[in-house]
């Protein structure tokens, strides 16, 4: 290997070894100075600027080898580890570029060897446009630009006089390399290679120890368990209030999911990848544009105004069939008829712009307002501020649409005389996101297998849903059997999921279960709509297709064991 390939491949190392070091710094920083994680900003940057469907299809293989790998049985967890990962990954990568491209440019400088001006020149170069890019994109750091320019000014310049440092060091006596050019063992001299290797065992442990540092953080951060629901029979919200279908006689089989989501375990989606936007300790409401009276609101005004409130199932349009990323709960807020009543919409106005702190934006069609007093302005979930995961101080609910047509973290409504395609509609994803009907089997209890009239059953339960549709059946499949008929327990409201239960008489084996629903004939129709049986993907329009498991169902054990 010639000088200058030797060289260049050390610049990589270093740039392998230094950049996880920058990354550790920076994480540490966020955690306990909310600084921007530039990795993270970069990363939602180029999200956003690359077609949609490229950055989802990463994510998406991605997701499909972390739940391969058993590491993410959560899908919403999954895609935001896949897009971290992806995020860290990308930056690490540039860094090893930024490894090889300084040692080329020192080699070739003909400035003096000691000098650590150009590597400070260098690393304030490298940092520069990620900076700039973290100033466009990032909403969760409150601190000031001058506090981020100093922060990152710091690290870059200590990031290049690093890379100084350790070029000086490796080029040291590179006459001497010519000694050893036919020796194939040891092409790096002894102190070389000792040097690579103190400098990454001095990386991996600064990285081991600054993510173990920020974790310990974060695991003391998580929010205050509020409601502690095990399983699908919870008879009270976590405020203590009664459940509308508390006396239902249909009980969920063992193992159903929560009927009433636990808020901390509601599915969270949104364009962030990193932390969470900042908002005002002094947060107001402005509403303005074609409207005859312009408003800012106070949060205490807002939930002055007459209030709603409804159990409300919300799914993301990126739900895969039988996915996690649908919840239920208890959403109150304002309807936003009576906002329009207060703002008084001009003639001209069509739509309301809303804009989140995460700069997410979404058109509503003042018609569809003006037809549906359900849509509302919602600032409580489960009785309780909004957490800021899901949206604090205020979002948006409209029924029978997916997730992505409901901003978060409203920090602006604008009446505009345009209706206008919103953040996912622009990047390829369907302009309406009606929610398509689905049901799931969540679990084939053959651990509360029970005796009927000397037959043994095994409970199986699920939900279905269809947005603001009635459920009005369920059916199970059992191989290539009928579909039988399941007992539905009244939902907690008209937008909630519907718990079902089908009882079924065991036989050993393995068997594969398949579930569909049929929601309620559109107006001035009498049959009931099948849910659609054809298998498509999420995208554009949300997934559709039956929900099936193959499950191996055991005899249980037997009631004289043999077992000393
Ligand atoms: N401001 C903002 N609002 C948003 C989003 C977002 O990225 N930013 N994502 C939308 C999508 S795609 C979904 S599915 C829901 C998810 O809400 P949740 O995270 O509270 O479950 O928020 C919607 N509202
Ligand atoms: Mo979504």
């Amino acid at each position: 290997m010639n000088n200058r390939r030797q060289s260049l491949l050390q610049g990589a190392l270093i740039g392998a070894f230094f950049t996880p070091t920058l990354m550790t710094v920076m994480f540490i920083g966020e955690r306990f100075a909310q600084l921007p994680n530039l990795p993270f900003d970069f990363f939602n940057w180029v999200a956003r600027t690359l077609p949609g469907s490229l950055i989802t299809f990463g994510i998406d293989r991605m997701v499909d080898v972390l739940i391969g790998l058993g590491l993410g049985s959560n899908l919403d967890d999954a895609a935001k580890t896949a897009e971290q990962i992806m995020a860290l990954i990308t930056f690490w990568i540039i860094g090893v570029v930024a490894g090889i491209v300084f040692f080329a440019v020192r080699n070739a400088l003909k400035v003096d060897r000691d000098n650590t001006i150009p590597g400070i020149g260098f690393g304030l170069l490298v940092g520069a446009p990620f900076v700039l890019i973290s100033f466009a994109v990032n909403v969760s750091s409150p601190q000031s630009p001058v506090v981020q320019l100093a922060w990152f000014g710091l690290l870059y310049a200590g990031l290049g006089a690093a890379l100084q440092w350790a070029w000086h060091a490796l080029s040291d006596g590179s006459q001497q390399q010519e000694i050893s050019k036919n020796d194939n063992v040891s092409v790096v001299p002894l102190n070389r290679r000792q040097f690579l290797l103190q400098v990454g065992g001095a990386s991996a442990t600064l990285t081991v120890v600054g993510a173990g540092l920020g974790g310990l953080l974060s695991a003391t951060e998580g929010e205050p368990a509020r409601n502690d629901f095990i399983s699908g029979t919870a008879l009270t919200d976590s405020a203590g209030n009664p459940l509308p279908n508390a006396n239902d006689p249909v009980q969920p089989a063992p193992g159903t999911r929560p009927e009433y989501t636990p808020v901390r375990d509601h599915y969270r989606i949104d364009i962030l990848s990193g932390g969470l936007p900042s908002i005002p300790q002094d947060y107001t409401l402005p509403i303005f544009g074609l409207v005859e009276n312009e408003v800012e609101w106070t949060l205490d005004e807002i939930m002055e105004m007459p209030s709603r409130e409804d159990f409300i199932t919300m799914s993301c349009i990126s739900n895969r069939i039988g996915g996690s990323l649908i919840s239920t709960t208890k959403w109150t807020g304002v309807s936003f008829q009576e906002i329009l009543e207060r703002v008084q919409p001009s003639e001209d106005a069509v739509a309301m712009r809303i804009i989140g702190a995460d700069n997410f934006d979404e058109y509503i069609p003042l018609d569809m307002v003006r037809e549906d007093e359900r849509i509302m302005l919602a600032y409580w979930w489960d009785d309780a501020p909004l957490p800021l995961r899901n949206g604090f101080p205020l979002r948006v609910h409209i029924p029978d649409r997916y997730g992505m047509k409901q901003p978060k973290w409203i920090l602006s409504i604008e009446f505009v005389d345009a209706h206008e395609p919103g953040y996912w509609v622009r990047r390829g994803w369907d302009a309406e996101a009606i929610v398509r009907a689905t049901s799931v089997i969540d679990t084939v209890a053959d651990d509360a297998i029970y005796e009927a009239n000397g037959q043994m059953m095994v409970p199986i339960g699920g939900m279905a849903w269809a947005g603001d549709r009635d459920i009005v059946s369920v059916q199970v499949r059992v191989d290539e059997g009928e579909w039988e008929d399941a007992q539905l327990r009244a939902p907690l409201g008209e937008r909630a999921w519907t718990i079902w239960r089908y009882d079924w008489p065991f036989s050993e084996g393995t068997h594969n279960f398949t579930v569909r629903t049929f929601e309620a004939p559109p107006e001035g129709q009498s049959d009931p709509v099948p849910q659609i049986s054809e298998r498509a993907g999420t995208r554009p329009s949300g997934a559709t297709g039956y929900h099936n498991l193959q499950e191996i169902v055991r005899e249980p054990e037997a009631e004289t064991s043999t077992e000393a």
